[in-house]
């Protein structure tokens, strides 16, 4: 662990050297940038363990999706990972690539797919789901095991400057089914179907490499085949151009109906209020 300064952070001087003002045009133009390499030997080890603790003793808002299958599709989210995030130097990478101290941790996002033919992680945007809009809004995604770029996530380049879609209600038959049925959102493309029409970018990913994405880009994630393991996790950040996003939605099937924090949080805000008002203490 290197010089974590006077913030708890690491100093950008502590990450693997790269060109930082090239990353950050790359995330801003289309809203995605892998960055290889990004993690060290002692990084990952942090986020393994951190990752078998979460699934030993998974959260409340854990999740099984498809539970009618056989294969796992596993899904948990929660805050309780900040100390190996710090640790590992993951949040001095997000203020590299935003060339902004000021930050807030919104939470990680484990994913388990083993155990057979797993599910694919259907077409969205994560901004469907979260009541956020700014451009500091990313998610840092890590493999813990080695994909090809067919099992890899997969983004939409530059969707993040699109429109906003509905989410998807993650339905066995339809992954395009819309989450909120009364909205003014248009209902998801189908992109999976029509892949020709989509300027999709993944990559081959191994353990330490890191993708750093805008949490409004349209992105859709492999599933798993026999004999395969997928363990990856999203850790999500904020930063002070972060508005709330107040448009009219009807609260059925809403995520945050199992999550009394994130509906405490949208309580106390009006549409355009900088979200990080309501938040916690900045990281
Ligand atoms: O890894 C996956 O399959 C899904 C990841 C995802 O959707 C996310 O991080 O927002």
């Amino acid at each position: 662990m290197g010089d974590t300064g006077m913030t708890g952070r690491r100093g950008r001087e502590t990450l693997p050297p790269r060109s930082w003002d090239h990353a950050a045009q790359a995330l801003r133009d289309d809203g995605v940038v892998f960055l290889p390499g990004a993690l060290g030997l002692a990084d990952l080890h942090a986020l393994e363990g951190a990752f078998a603790a979460s699934v030993a003793d998974p959260s409340p808002k854990a999740v099984r999706f498809y539970p009618q299958e056989d294969a796992t599709f596993f899904e948990d989210t929660g805050q309780r990972l900040l100390p190996v995030v710090r640790e590992t130097g993951i949040d001095a990478t997000v203020a590299a690539l935003w060339g902004e101290a000021d930050m807030w941790y919104l939470g990680e996002q484990l994913f388990l797919k083993e155990g057979g033919h797993s599910r694919r992680t259907p077409w969205h945007q994560d901004t469907s789901y979260l009541r956020m809009m700014g451009t500091q809004l990313v998610a840092c995604w890590i493999s813990l095991d080695p994909l090809p770029k067919t099992h890899c996530l997969e983004f939409v380049r530059g969707s993040h400057r699109g429109t906003l879609y509905n989410g998807s209600a993650f339905a066995a038959d339809d992954d395009t089914a819309p989450l909120y049925k009364q909205s003014l959102l248009p209902r998801l493309p189908d992109i999976q179907n029509r892949r020709d029409d989509f300027d999709i970018v993944s990559w081959d990913v191994a353990p330490g490499d890191m993708i750093v994405f805008h949490l409004g880009i349209l992105h859709g994630g492999a599933g798993t085949v026999p004999g395969m393991r997928r363990r990856t996790l999203s850790l999500r950040f904020l930063g002070p151009d972060v508005a709330f996003d107040g448009r009219p939605r009807d609260e059925v099937g809403a995520q945050e109906g199992n999550d009394a924090a994130l509906a405490t949080i949208y309580a106390g805000l009006k549409h355009g209020d900088p979200f990080h008002r309501a938040l916690g203490a900045k990281i």
